[in-house]
């Protein structure tokens, strides 16, 4: 039974599947290069928002059963999840990953398990092997190596990390069985186990099918606009299909995992991956598509005065990394003059500058909100709310599809939704 794990890259998934370890028993190092990560950590802090997760974290280094520090130590299985990004040509960049393997050469021994939870191109696993093999210890022989990809949804994370089916892969059937056995720990999902390049090949195909499918949802939404249809009214009536599930319109695909994994497929099989190509061209339009759709909504407004309320890349988590909302942000500053912005989770943009969280403030004078992400504080928002007092307008333009617009126009709003019959004119500059 292994008793000590050592987890490479504190991100995301590496931070909450070390502190879930810790927390059931395991003594865990959590290995991470940013020292200001390892600072934070250290504070008792963390510095991803994620519910449960601080606590969590405190828990576990509170027992001294994880503690972090910036280079390895030996330990019976290693765990490395580390970022894999898209190069400047869209290539997968596994320098962190090969970085992360070759760091581990000094401490293997036999008997170890290493296992790859990145999420990365097929065939990653068993070159990694020759990696390890740096040490002079042979992968099947000596050590054994698995893959094991996260799948769990920002948000709720922890609950995902345990209850969620989880697909590993073996560089040996030897090497999955130990795996398993080792995300047993805390996994009460179904364990399922294959070969690593299946595995591999599985995550990418999970990703990929949400960003296919939320392309179809988006290519649904322009039809509609031009045919003054409500497109989320068609979907919904199309999924009470036994076997359709379509999923929503909104301003394009962030983060860093669904507008990412499809590329390692296109990457690996070009020729053979035209339609995943063209999915990911239509969501990387969306954001141009729905700044157009936007200004269209403002056309008849001189000098306007706009909120933008959401800039996150989805609802309900504090993270703009690839945020679509940011980039119709971006289409939009040279258009309108005085764009104000808020998110109810994040309080920086990427750039450093410093969000306002005071609604009310922000919207003194307004004439028009545009919601880009669908946050919980604004899906709920009364048209009542005396934030709304100080408005100079009564406009609201929800690309998300994420309020009562009966209810607002019932209020004395003027509402425009996304997909529902308003096509961007053509003059707008792109
Ligand atoms: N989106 C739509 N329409 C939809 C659904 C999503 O436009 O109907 C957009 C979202 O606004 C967002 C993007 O797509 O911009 C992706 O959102 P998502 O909820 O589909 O998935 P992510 O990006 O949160 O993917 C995460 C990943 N896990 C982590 O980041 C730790 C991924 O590896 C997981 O497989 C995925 O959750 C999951 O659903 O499990």
């Amino acid at each position: 039974m292994i008793q000590s794990i050592c987890v490479l890259g504190l991100g995301y998934v590496g931070l909450p599947t070390a502190a879930m370890f810790a927390t059931h028993g395991k003594q865990v190092l959590g290995v991470d290069i940013d020292q200001e990560v390892l600072a934070t950590l250290r504070a008792g802090k963390v510095h991803l928002k994620e519910p449960g997760l601080e606590s969590l974290v405190k828990s576990a280094l509170a027992s001294g059963r994880l503690t972090v520090e910036p280079s390895p130590v030996c330990a019976e299985a290693y765990v490395i999840a580390v970022p894999t990004p898209l190069g400047a040509s869209l290539e997968p960049d596994m320098s962190y990953v090969e970085a992360a393997a070759e760091s581990l050469a000094p401490y293997l021994r036999p008997g170890n398990l290493v296992i790859l939870e990145s999420t990365s191109p097929i065939g990653t696993t068993n070159r990694l092997a020759s990696i390890l093999e740096l040490s002079g210890l042979s992968v099947g022989r000596d050590i054994l190596l698995a893959y094991s990809p996260e799948r769990v949804l920002p948000g709720r994370v922890l609950a995902e990390l345990v209850q969620n089916d989880r697909v590993i892969g073996g560089h040996s059937p030897e090497a999955a069985m130990a795996c398993a056995e080792l995300y047993r720990t805390f996994v009460t999902g179904e364990i399922l186990t294959t070969d690593s390049a299946t595995a591999e090949f599985v995550k990418l195909m999970e990703n990929t099918y949400r960003d296919v499918n939320i392309a179809l949802a988006n290519e649904f939404c322009r039809i509609a606009d031009a045919h003054r249809i409500d497109a989320h009214r068609a979907i919904r009536l199309a999924n009470c299909h036994p076997r359709v599930d379509i999923l929503k319109p909104g301003p394009g695909v962030g983060g860093h995992c669904v507008a990412v994994d499809p590329w390692f497929l296109a990457h690996a099989a070009p020729e053979d991956s035209r339609l995943i190509q063209a999915a990911r061209a239509v969501n990387d339009s969306q954001p141009g598509y729905v700044a157009r759709w936007v200004l269209e909504a403002l056309a008849d407004l001189a000098e306007p005065v706009i909120a933008i309320l959401g800039l996150a890349y989805k609802a309900d988590v504090a993270d703009l990394r690839e945020s679509p909302a940011v980039q119709v942000v971006e289409a939009l500053r040279d258009q309108i003059a005085d764009l104000r912005l808020h998110d109810a989770l994040a309080d920086k943009l990427p750039n450093g500058d410093r969000l306002d969280g005071d609604l009310a403030k922000l919207l003194d004078g307004v004439d028009a909100i545009v919601i880009l992400t669908e946050h919980e504080e604004y899906r709920r928002l009364s048209p009542a709310s005396p934030v709304l007092g100080g408005m100079r307008g009564r406009r609201v333009i929800d690309a998300r599809d994420c309020i009562d617009a009966a209810l607002w126009t019932s209020a004395g709003f003027e509402v425009r939704t996304l997909g529902v019959g308003s096509r961007p004119i053509a003059s707008v500059p792109a």
